[in-house]
């Protein structure tokens, strides 16, 4: 690992620790560290899909764990028995994210009360109903009762790709033609938008939210609003956990992902001062480097750069592992990731060796020092995450863009 962080980067970041720090009372702060520096394991997230047979729920259940249809752990679809039980699946890397596959309301002989209750409703934290045409009275009805048992639902209208596509030949539009390709898109788009808000309306939703997606390409579309919207309507914790597990599609998810991160590992270093310490014998400091591994391990899966995202990731766009790996130049394989890989990092640090980063940190946060080892152990935590965080992100991009680059022929 090569150091990323100077002492310029670690002063902005201890002025946010310190911003954080400044706005509750200590004893606050540090009980909350202890609560959350963990969520990636402790807090669970369920996520139900509803809608019609054949709408596309399975579908969207592989794409919002990043997966493809075909392989290992992928929810089925494509074919004609719907399951008539909610199916889990768990995220591929975060175990405690989960996704519900659901039968549809209407595929079932139930009242919504009676739906709900049989799928366990008050088990998820939110619902998605989706469509691959107009959204049924039953869907609505459904909608409405979710929202009478005060959980939150969000209207997915899938697809749209095939009606794009449809348009685009009535219309007799050639696909070299860009332009009007565009612009024919564009009014599909809205007929589609205006077509599910007037059919909601008419069921009786006072205003209707749609989100029109493609199973195929995520990142384009309502996809990455509709991420915004439940990441925004969900209370902090979760929005972090979501934040962190939902596939990387876009450059502003990686930039989410490692601000999530950051204020992740200030928590981390809190509690890196308070349990399981083992002394760093040359720097007479220490710390739990048990947090230190686990977390950087974490760090490697929200960035898709362990062995699994990566197998996963190849696997979806179609490539080998071997080339989307080749692009890594910073970050260890997780296996690699051990107390001497730690121990040889700290040992190389030109900021560690030549510079007191703990009196640094206690001359932004005094109250730090209060902290098991002074401070230090604090400082040790956060500069090496911090520094690991720094080197992913710069790998997870170059990995993506390897992933997203056209495949070349044999
Ligand atoms: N073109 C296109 N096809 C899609 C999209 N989403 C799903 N499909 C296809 O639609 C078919 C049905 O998708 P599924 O995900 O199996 O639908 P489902 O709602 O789980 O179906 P049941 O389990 O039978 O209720 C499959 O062949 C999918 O590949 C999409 O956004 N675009
Ligand atoms: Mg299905």
């Amino acid at each position: 690992m090569d150091p990323a962080v100077t002492i310029e980067t670690l002063r902005k970041d201890l002025a946010e620790v310190k911003s954080a720090l400044d706005q509750k009372n200590f004893e606050a702060v540090s009980a909350e560290a202890q609560q959350q520096s963990n969520l990636l394991n402790n807090i669970t997230l369920a996520i139900a899909i509803t809608g019609r047979s054949g709408a596309g729920k399975s579908s969207f259940v592989n794409a919002l764990r990043g997966m493809k249809d075909r392989g290992e752990g992928a929810a089925l679809t494509g074919v004609t028995e719907t399951t008539m039980v909610p199916q889990e699946y768990s995220h591929p890397t975060f175990p405690n994210f989960k996704i519900w596959d659901l039968p549809g309301i209407g595929t079932t002989k139930f009242s919504a009360k009676e739906y709900l209750t049989k799928v366990n409703f008050s088990n998820y934290d939110f619902f998605i109903i989706v469509s691959s045409g107009r959204f049924t009275e039953d869907d609505t009805k459904l909608a409405l009762e979710i929202q009478e048992n005060n959980k939150k639902f969000y209207y997915v209208r899938s697809k749209v790709d095939i009606d794009i596509d449809n348009d685009r030949r009535s219309k007799g539009i050639d696909v070299g033609d860009t332009h009007e390709m565009m612009q024919s898109e564009k009014e599909t788009l809205e007929t589609i938008r205006k077509d599910s808000y007037n059919n909601l309306k008419a069921l009786g939703v006072s205003s209707p939210r749609v989100f029109l997606i493609s199973r195929w390409d995520l990142s384009k579309y309502d996809f990455p609003l509709l991420q915004e919207t439940f990441e925004k309507e969900q209370d902090e914790i979760k929005r972090d956990v979501l934040i962190l597990c939902l596939p990387i599609l876009t450059k502003d998810s990686l930039k989410k992902k490692k601000a999530a991160m950051e204020s992740l590992i200030w928590k981390k270093a809190m509690v890196s001062c308070s349990v399981g310490l083992i002394p760093v014998p040359f720097l007479s400091l220490g710390f739990d480097v048990g947090i230190v591994v686990s977390t950087m391990r974490d760090i490697c899966k929200v960035f898709c750069l362990d062995e699994n995202s990566l197998n996963i990731l190849a696997n979806r766009v179609g490539k080998d592992v071997e080339e989307l790996k080749s692009v890594i130049e910073h970050t260890p394989s997780t296996g690699k990731i051990t107390t001497e890989f730690i121990m040889d990092f700290l040992k190389r640090s030109p900021v560690w060796g030549t510079i007191t980063a703990v009196e640094l940190v206690l001359d932004f946060i005094p109250l730090l020092g209060a902290l098991y080892g002074g401070g230090s152990s604090f400082a040790t935590t956060f500069y090496m995450l911090k520094n690991f965080l720094e080197n992913a992100v710069k790998d997870a991009e170059k990995v993506q863009a390897k992933a997203a680059e056209p495949k070349r022929r044999k």
